[in-house]
């Protein structure tokens, strides 16, 4: 559970900044804008169809092993690491090899960290003298990348952060942005970031993405301006939703992003666990960097997966034949992937699915047995193959699609199955998986958005969950069983434990009331409790009191019988 909670709190940081903006009026300006047709409509739609890049994170930091910015001022005193710079000379840098490995890999286009929140700026810049220039390798970098990736037709962008510990004028400081600078001005420093947004578009453009990060101090008035100039120097240009305002698309950080066609997403995560460069930090299994990938997709969105080079130029050996494998796994199979959109079955822990024209692809990960049963599809099966080959069956009756693949023919990380339907897939609504009969409702969603539904918390996707709006303090989440049940136990995996601080389980009476059944004050990662039988139909989490928005992965009532009690 540590991992989601320490990955939540951009997370966080941009929604507190999104209630902020809808504060504002900001919500009118982006309806407006909304009318028009978009200018970057074609990169997105590429962007999209492409689901892979690569994510690099690099500064002289490597020359320590700690992570990037965020050691600044705790495990590396601040001294030391503002002058990591004059020791930085990666010799062995070799731009083409960067842009051949994403290449080999399958990725599509590559973002490279131009400065992050240490502010050291790896291109050259006429803003701070603290720049790669001044090291004595002295070479631009971001140059040298951008053209290797346009040599290799990949896409090239740039990552730069918002907030600048290291910069004077920027109010907070190391460590990680909890301290404050004596004499900050943010006006001056809002000008300084935007004549280095200017020089990254104007000198290393046209970029695929400006992908900024952590806006601190940055409201939705300051950072739309921000958005809006990046707009008008390059109307195609991408833009993530880390500047106080949504933009182009949204970033779950170090999780799969929950399934939705309304709007892009891409998952940023590490290979291995530092997103710059850790001795022996242990690299992802394949089976799981393959499945991240295609989960990702199964989601409707993309993977930007990071890897962080070594202080002398050169990519772990070991991130970099991971890399090749996954490279080699898409070359054979990467039409399930590439130009897909996720769905029609929403992912789920075992299975993921894509499609394409009349082509459903189903990812099966962990089968039953010999098979796996689907929800039903409201099209005709046409025909059923094995992508990853072998022989498979599939039968479409009331139950649903079952598909039946023999032991030898189950593949590891992925086994995918291809079916050719009577009609476009893509016309197909959405059909959850696995949350069976079980409808949810709340009293509040975290910015009305279906990616925080309440249905989130009973689809059985441990990587979804229903949030609300932050501030919430009381609310409710009911679950509907479609049938009067008998259960006597609950589960709830609290997302961000500790935020409830007091609750009651309560069943609906015939009457229509609420009834506990059992209260507490303390839910947490893996909650469970057990109480007299009861029958119901309804049952709710009633959260009377919360330190900040409740969120919840997933509840479940335990039924009597339920052997898995
Ligand atoms: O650049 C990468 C991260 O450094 C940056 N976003 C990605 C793309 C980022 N900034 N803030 N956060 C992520 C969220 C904060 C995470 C933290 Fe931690 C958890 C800070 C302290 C605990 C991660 C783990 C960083 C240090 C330890």
């Amino acid at each position: 559970m540590s991992g989601r909670l320490r990955f939540g709190v951009v997370e966080v940081l941009v929604a507190a900044v999104g209630l902020l903006a809808a504060a504002e009026g900001w919500a009118e300006d982006k309806k407006k804008e909304e009318e028009k047709p978009s200018a970057n409509a074609e990169r997105l739609k590429w962007w999209q169809d492409a689901r892979f890049g690569m994510f690099i994170h690099w500064g002289p930091v490597a020359l320590k092993g700690t992570e990037i910015g965020w050691s600044r001022g705790a495990q590396v005193p601040i001294e030391e690491y503002d002058s990591l710079y004059k020791k930085f000379n990666p010799t062995k840098f070799d731009a083409d090899a960067w842009a051949r490995l994403a290449r080999d890999a399958g990725m599509k286009y590559v973002v490279l960290t131009t400065k992050h929140h240490d502010g050291f700026c790896l291109f050259d810049t006429k803003q701070t003298d603290f720049n790669v220039m001044n090291s004595p390798f002295k070479r631009d970098v971001t140059k040298e990348l951008a053209e290797a990736c346009r040599k290799h037709g990949l896409a090239f962008g740039t990552y730069h952060s918002v907030c600048d510990w290291h910069h004077p004028d920027f109010p907070l400081g190391s460590p990680g942005g909890k301290t404050k600078k004596p004499n900050p001005n943010l006006d001056r420093y809002e000008q300084y970031l935007r004549a280095q947004v200017t020089e990254l578009i104007k000198n290393y453009g046209p970029l695929h993405v400006m992908w900024f990060d952590v806006p601190q101090e940055f409201d939705a008035r300051r950072g739309g301006g921000v958005l809006k100039m990046v707009r008008e120097l390059q109307p195609d240009i991408l833009v993530n939703d880390r500047i106080s305002v949504p933009a182009d698309y949204s970033t779950p950080e170090q999780r799969v992003g929950g399934f939705t066609m309304k709007r892009p997403w891409e998952t940023c995560m590490t290979i291995a666990s530092q997103w710059a460069w850790k001795p022996n930090d242990p690299v992802k299994s394949l089976e799981q960097c393959l499945r991240t990938l295609v989960r990702c997709a199964g989601g409707d969105g993309n993977l930007l997966f990071n890897v962080g080079p070594k202080a002398d130029g050169e990519i772990e050996p070991e991130q970099a034949d991971r890399l090749r494998q996954m490279g080699a796994w898409l070359a054979k199979y990467g039409e399930s992937v590439y130009g897909t959109r996720g769905g029609p079955y929403m992912p789920t822990a075992r299975v993921a699915s894509t499609r394409k024209g009349n082509t459903v692809y189903v990812h099966v990960f962990d089968w039953d047995g010999d098979s796996v049963t689907l929800p039903p599809l409201p099209r005709k099966v046409t025909a059923a193959t094995l992508l990853t080959g072998g022989q498979v069956k599939a039968v479409q009756d009331d139950k649903g699609l079952t598909l039946t693949v023999g032991a030898g023919d189950r593949r590891e990380a992925d086994t995918i199955v291809k079916l050719e339907l009577d009609g476009p897939a893509l016309e197909i609504t959405p059909i959850r998986v696995g949350g069976g009969t079980v409808k949810a409702t709340a009293s509040n969603t975290f910015h009305n958005s279906d990616e925080h539904g309440p249905e989130m918390a009973v689809d059985g996707d441990p990587h979804t969950r229903w949030a609300t709006d932050s501030g919430t303090r009381k609310a409710w989440l009911a679950i509907d069983l479609g049938k009067d049940t008998a259960f006597d136990g609950v589960r709830v995996q609290e997302a961000y434990p500790g935020r409830v601080r007091k609750f009651a389980i309560e069943v609906q009476t015939p009457g229509g009331e609420w009834k506990p059944v059992h209260s507490g004050t303390t839910l947490g990662a893996d909650f469970r409790a057990r109480f007299t039988p009861v029958v119901a139909r309804h049952a709710r989490l009633n959260i009377l009191e919360a330190t900040e928005g409740p969120t919840i992965w997933e509840i479940r009532v335990v039924e009597a019988k339920d052997p898995n009690k």
